[in-house]
């Protein structure tokens, strides 16, 4: 038999969690495959015509977005030059500055790329994405979600995550028909909660652009690219087809990043036998190329993949690295429950918490993990004192802040009575409430379990209806205005439509900060001056104050 120290770990959580054993011809090797190209670039007239091995006739699509589109063919050969560990020593070395990275970066190729990850530990990785991610101020994303799609207590969760200091909220939806419904909601509650926060209402991409072009969502982030051309191609799509996608966000100031990760072509059967941080180095590339300021890697929805092969987790911070390297936002994944044991989870996101990161977390689930509509989040509303105690515990900041109850009902409250006015000023056809018991029920509710039933079907048509008028972000506040107790959200939402008219949510890592005219921090006015020890951001003042706020603290001296 068994020895019983074994029969006891075997019941450990880990142990449900899926490994398997490294399968390169399939793609199933996280940055390590003989198949994997040897880095390379030859340069004639202006023009690249070899890259990685291959020459510029046997390009497939995506080598000749990257060639043509990305890689600076006037430094190119000065920078492939340089040996992969001399690149990662300039990563590591607070010696050499973000910017001069940046000049080496823009002549580097996919494989080249990858060389210089695989001569760097974690550690390093680490070192080298506090040094180049792109804003000084770390910020953190949150899902915003819930399986009735009950826009009440989207609005009061919005609310609730805005003010605990998510600066992006995001929803997803089961029932496509709810979304102008749902993202209204999640438009009010945001502004409601605090001032600045950016939505998004991730849908398939006409849905989505739609409801940005409308002023309903301010950023969009699922615009998905991937490393291989098959796959590419399985979605109808090219990396030009993605580039116009992200030119008609930018034209009216909407934020908008792609969205990639290692695993998603060997999930789609398409991995050419390349290793899965070669392939998402393409997808960085190609992002890169389509002229959009950020990126959401990180595996994502795939970090299933990464995490059950050797090295996995060590190509995943590579990859969010390689994304600052080339001086693109990067939201840094840690949005997907993969592991049922909660150290492995804690680890995941350690390395992007402790480095700072452009949005720690590419969706923390504000709400509880069965309400959330992106299939779970490797962090839910359970682990924000754990979350809040891990910034106090090593000084670092991840984006939230503990609030009191009374804090927490008000806004829900405020957030709630905002959408029941907003919907009663639209004059939907047909008209749809917000009951006084829905209202009381979204300010206590645990999940939507706890949310009384709505009229689903009036709710459809009533959606239907804001879609064929073609209701604006103007127009809902506009209904909102009608009632003077929402001064507030009213001038927040206008500030917002302003912004987006400003242009500044097209800079890289821009968000908005709370204050009243929403002051937008980014790239180009909070850029990240890490140069070692004593300089870069470090938590302190009014924020480091907040951050030592916890749900119990035991008082050690009497108050005065
Ligand atoms: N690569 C590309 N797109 C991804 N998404 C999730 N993971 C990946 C990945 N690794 C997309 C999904 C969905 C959204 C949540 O992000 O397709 O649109
Ligand atoms: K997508
Ligand atoms: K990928
Ligand atoms: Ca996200």
């Amino acid at each position: 038999g068994k020895l019983r120290r074994t029969l006891a770990l075997e019941q450990r959580e880990v142990n449900k969690d899926g490994f398997i054993k490294e399968w390169p011809s399939m793609g199933l090797v996280a940055m390590d495959s003989p198949a994997d190209p040897k880095p390379s670039v030859r340069v004639d007239h202006g023009q690249i015509v070899e890259m990685d091995g291959r020459k510029r006739a046997d390009f497939d699509f995506i080598d000749r977005f990257i060639a043509d589109k990305v890689i600076d063919p006037s430094v190119t050969e000065k920078a492939m030059a340089l040996s992969a560990t001399e690149i990662a020593h300039m990563l590591v070395s607070p010696t050499i500055s973000r910017q001069e990275v940046l000049t080496v970066s823009r002549g580097l190729t996919p494989a080249k790329l990858l060389e210089v990850a695989k001569t760097m530990n974690v550690v390093e990785l680490m070192m080298a994405f506090q040094k180049m991610r792109a804003r000084r101020t770390p910020a953190n994303q949150a899902h915003t979600t819930n399986k009735l799609e009950n826009p009440v207590l989207i609005a009061a969760d919005a609310a609730e995550a805005a003010l605990r200091g998510f600066r992006e909220l995001e929803t997803t939806l089961g029932v496509v028909r709810y979304a102008p419904l749902v993202a209204i909601a999640l438009l009010i509650g945001s502004q409601t909660g605090r001032g600045g926060v950016l939505t998004q209402c991730a849908l398939e991409e006409a849905t989505t652009l739609k409801l940005g072009m409308r002023g309903l969502t301010t950023y969009a982030e699922t615009v998905s690219v991937y490393g291989t051309e098959q796959v590419f191609e399985d979605g109808d799509d090219t990396p030009w087809s993605k580039a116009f996608l992200a030119s008609a966000y930018a034209s009216r100031g909407i934020k908008a990043r792609f969205t990639s990760g290692t695993g998603s072509e060997v999930l789609m059967g398409h991995a050419d036998g390349k290793s899965m941080l070669y392939l998402e180095i393409r997808c960085i590339l190609v992002t890169k190329g389509a002229g959009v300021q950020g990126l959401q890697n990180g595996s994502i929805s795939c970090i299933g993949l990464p995490g059950a092969v050797p090295a996995g987790m060590r190509a995943v911070v590579a990859e969010n690295m390689i994304t600052a390297m080339v001086d693109l936002e990067c939201s840094a994944g840690n949005d997907q429950a993969f592991s049922h044991s909660k150290m492995r989870s804690t680890a995941r996101f350690l390395p992007q918490l402790l480095a700072g990161s452009d949005l720690v977390t590419g969706g923390y689930s504000s709400v509880p993990n069965e309400d959330n509509m992106f299939a779970g989040s490797n962090e839910d509303v359970l682990d924000y004192d754990d979350w809040n105690t891990l910034q106090r515990d090593f000084q670092v900041d991840g984006g939230l802040r503990h609030v009191t109850d009374k804090e927490i009902s008000t806004v829900r409250e405020s957030a709630a009575r905002a959408l029941q006015t907003v919907l009663a000023g639209l004059e939907l056809d047909p008209p749809i409430t917000v009951l006084e018991d829905e209202i009381q029920a979204a300010i206590n509710a645990f999940s939507s379990a706890d949310m009384p039933k709505r009229d689903i079907h009036q709710d459809l048509k009533a959606a239907d209806y804001i879609d064929k008028k073609r209701i604006s972000g103007l127009e809902v506040v506009r209904a909102l205005d009608k009632d003077p107790q929402h001064a507030e959200t009213v001038s927040n939402m206008l500030t917002m439509l302003r912004q987006r008219v400003s242009g500044d949510l097209l800079q890289t890592s821009a968000i908005l900060d709370p204050d009243p005219g929403m002051t937008p921090r980014s790239a180009v006015n909070d850029p990240n001056d890490y140069a070692g020890p004593g300089t870069g951001y470090r938590p302190s003042g009014q924020r480091w104050e907040e951050m030592k706020v916890l749900r119990h603290l035991i008082e050690t001296h009497p108050h005065r």
